[in-house]
């Protein structure tokens, strides 16, 4: 009885070791949760996703996705669950650009570091860690830019495409857009309606937008490649004359690489990058926190723009997206 009492003691002493030692194992796990906001909404996002997903799948992380499917009320809920769960670091691609405070403010009292991703929002700074993204006025700007060089001083009588409303990225391409037709008195915003990022609904809009206005329209600003596409197929069922000098010139942001070749096609006149990589940013960000040291409030990720005459194969090919 008496050894049988002694290695049930040591059984017990033991365990509570394990238990410990396992405990110490599981918080040296850096745990990570990230408020998708949908993650397969457009060819740019699933590339996002990845990045993401292909960055913290290694040992020392858990890493965790919540997929909003564009419910701005439903990614709030997301990141108070993360919060609820003592997750270590939050990680946000913002559906919407308001609605934060709340939810913001129990982070920063659960001292949970908040790093917002790809889309800026409207809260007080002292609510969130840092930024890493690009600036969107400016990838609009680039846009508008080319749209001055192409028409000189010929009327302008665009079409805009949104993404979705309230979006980082809508509000920016869309404030680039109305900053240059305030500026021109020759450009004319015909209409403007949300494609969602979506190529189906972009080009149920354009069909109708054609019947409406027919020849008109000599430009069509999409606030990204999906939406694009979509117009352009409109354009071509209809039989209107397509990008190229002479056709309806077409506008897109992200990209991606087989938009990319529709610029090459000339389809696509000018289409400005948004760089969707930005899981190794964030690592590197959540990294160096872990160590202790503080990342700079806003990190703009360098972008550049292609243009139909002057893209060529080899830039394509050198693509990473
Ligand atoms: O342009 C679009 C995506 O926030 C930059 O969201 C991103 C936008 C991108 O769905 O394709």
């Amino acid at each position: 009885m008496r050894k049988l009492l002694a290695v049930l003691l040591v059984l017990v002493v033991a365990s509570a070791a394990f238990a410990g030692g396992k405990k110490e194992a599981k918080s040296d796990v850096v745990r990570v949760g990230f408020a998708q906001c949908k993650a397969d909404e457009s060819d740019w996002r699933i590339a996002n996703t990845k990045s993401m997903q292909s960055t913290f799948n290694v040992p020392g992380y858990q890493f965790t996705m919540a997929d909003s499917n564009n419910d701005a009320a439903k990614q709030v809920a997301d990141v108070q669950g993360f919060i609820d769960q003592e997750y270590d670091y939050i990680v946000i691609a913002a559906v919407n650009m308001d609605g934060w405070d709340t939810v913001l403010r129990n982070a920063k009292n659960a001292k949970i570091p908040v790093i917002l991703v790809d889309r800026n929002i409207n809260a007080p700074q002292d609510l969130w860690t840092c930024y890493v993204g690009p600036d969107f006025k400016v990838e609009g700007e680039k846009a508008t830019a080319w749209m001055e060089k192409h028409f000189g001083s010929r009327a302008v009588n665009v079409v805009n495409i949104q993404g979705q409303l309230g979006s980082g990225a809508q509000v920016g391409r869309s404030a680039a857009l109305d900053d240059a037709i305030a500026k021109h008195a020759n450009w004319t915003l015909l209409a403007r309606q949300t494609g969602d990022w979506g190529t189906d609904k972009a080009k149920e809009i354009m069909t109708s937008w054609i019947q409406q206005y027919g020849d008109r329209i000599n430009c069509v600003y999409a606030e990204n490649d999906n939406m694009a596409d979509g117009a352009i197929q409109a354009l071509q069922e209809a039989g209107k004359k397509v990008g190229g000098a002479d056709g309806v010139a077409i506008i897109s942001f992200d990209a991606n690489r087989p938009y990319l070749q529709m610029t090459l096609a000339g389809l696509i006149n000018c289409n400005v990058e948004c760089n969707p990589l930005h899981g190794p940013t964030v690592k590197r960000i959540i990294d160096n926190l872990e160590k202790g040291v503080q990342p700079a409030k806003v990190e703009i990720v360098p972008e550049e723009a292609f243009y139909w005459d002057t893209i060529t194969q080899a830039i394509i090919d050198a693509r990473q997206y």
